[in-house]
């Protein structure tokens, strides 16, 4: 087992590794900006170091800072937790140079994923169904020729993006050359890569993903699907798992195609492997995260699975602890997360102190956050301030153990997406489980309110 993991993350999620580690007897090292000098994860490693001002890009993604800082303090490992360093392939390779194990894929699995062109064509070869598209266009006439076979709309991704960044929607042909052009340009100055291809548009589909864990050994399972639709401009609100769209026949045949995508790039540690599924049942996979989600805790919930525990353990060169025949998913869990936005302004960033803080509890309740009352919540990073995660042995029973939850949750000073969240999980749509990518638009006309 390793002898001590630094934590190149920060928040929740530096707390949930940190907490996993703790577990597992490993001694850890936090690295912080000095915005986050009060951070909660600061005080829960075994020691701290500030390695940069608040900007990110001098702290959170300062890789000399985070590789000296792991040489120094004896660290062998380093989890990435999200976002940040967690999905670059340079990072990774800068750790194996250096002896530290990166706690997640390879750099080569990495890269496979990273671009989504290659990550299509290897869908291809596995028989992992994909919609219907391009490869890499390299002249307008390319993309025309797909858009008369297709039928519009179309949307064109850039190859290095992902996570809804750097797409266009074409929905006639004379606004494909522009838009084709505009995807290269912005494409090329976002992500440094101007490949751009094309895929038939789905009109709101669900958004699906299925957990994956896998080893070095070759083997890999899944953990059932969550459903993620309930998302405004790409950012998740709240998830589920299992979702209330999937039957346990598309469960397996999605599973099974989740575990061959991973198989097919000698997948290890935790990934997800996000899938839209259209109006008539139809389900095509979209791109592949390599990383722990956000949203991990629901499916820890219903499988009884630690992930992180997982990903830590699998690392370090041990098996999976659990073959697929282990896996039972029991009940129903639902995540909010909480975010210092507020919902009646376009969801505003409201930084600002933390005057109290009292968190929900009992059977089925699960809080993961570094918030506390007298905390300041910096400005400089994602509004994210904890996750409320409620099991039930049923949906309904689920959403009613977290509208009570999130009526007992007080956090005052700052306006919070907890009465938000209250709103929806008592919107007719909502629990009659039908809605789509589409519904938090549809929610805000619905009630009249602005989107
Ligand atoms: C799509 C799509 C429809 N058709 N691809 C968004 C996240 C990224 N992983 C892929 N995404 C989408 N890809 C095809 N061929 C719809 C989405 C999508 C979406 C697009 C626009 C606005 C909101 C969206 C929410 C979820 C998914």
């Amino acid at each position: 087992m390793f002898k001590k993991v630094l934590i190149a993350n920060r928040g929740e999620i530096a707390v949930r590794v940190i907490r996993a580690c703790r577990e597992l007897g490993i001694p850890t090292v936090a690295v912080y900006s000095q915005a986050d000098a009060k951070s909660l994860h600061v005080r829960l490693a075994t020691d701290a170091y500030c390695i940069g001002p608040a900007p990110s890009g001098e702290s959170y993604l300062n890789i000399p800072a985070i590789i000296t800082t792991a040489m120094m303090t004896g660290c062998d490992a380093i989890h990435p937790g999200y976002g940040f360093m967690s999905e670059r392939a340079d990072f990774v390779d800068i750790c194996t140079q250096h002896g530290i194990k990166f706690i997640g894929p390879s750099a080569e699995s990495m890269r496979k994923m990273g671009d989504k062109a290659t990550a299509r064509r290897t869908m291809i070869e596995n028989n992992v169904p994909v919609t219907p598209g391009t490869g890499i266009l390299n002249t307008v006439e390319e993309a025309r020729a797909f858009a008369q076979k297709a039928g519009y709309p179309i949307i064109l991704k850039a190859t290095a993006g992902g996570g809804g960044k750097g797409m266009r929607i074409v929905r006639s042909d004379d606004e494909l050359e522009s838009n084709m052009i505009l995807c290269q340009q912005e494409a090329q100055k976002f992500f440094g890569n101007p490949g751009v291809y094309a895929e038939k548009f789905l009109e709101n589909p669900r958004h699906i993903e299925v957990q994956i864990l896998g080893d070095a050994y070759g083997n890999v399972i899944h953990l059932g699907e969550r459903d993620c639709s309930i998302q405004r401009r790409h950012q998740k609100l709240l998830e589920e798992a299992p979702s209330p769209a999937i039957d346990e026949k598309t469960r397996q045949e999605m599973g099974a195609a989740a575990v061959r995508a991973a198989k097919a790039i000698n997948y290890e540690g935790a990934g997800t492997c996000e899938f839209l599924l259209d109006h008539d049942g139809k389900w095509y996979f979209m791109e592949m995260n390599t990383r722990v989600q956000v949203e991990h805790c629901v499916t820890e919930m219903i499988s009884q699975v630690d992930i992180v525990r997982e990903q830590i353990l699998v690392a370090s060169g041990e098996k999976l602890s659990y073959a697929q025949n282990d896996i039972k998913l029991r009940g129903h869990a639902i995540e909010c997360r909480i975010n210092a936005e507020d919902p009646d302004n376009g969801f505003m960033p409201c930084p600002g102190t933390i005057e109290a803080y009292l968190a929900p509890g009992g059977f089925g309740v699960r809080v993961d956050s570094h918030s506390y009352a007298g905390y300041k919540i910096p400005p400089y990073y994602d509004s994210m301030i904890g996750k409320l995660i409620c099991w039930g042995e049923t949906r309904n029973e689920a959403r009613r153990r977290m509208y009570q939850a999130l009526k007992e949750y007080v956090i005052l000073g700052i306006k919070t997406t907890i009465p938000f969240h209250q709103d929806i999980v008592e919107d007719e749509v909502f629990i009659s489980g039908k809605f789509n990518t589409g519904f938090i638009e549809d929610y805000y006309k619905r009630n009249g309110k602005e989107f």
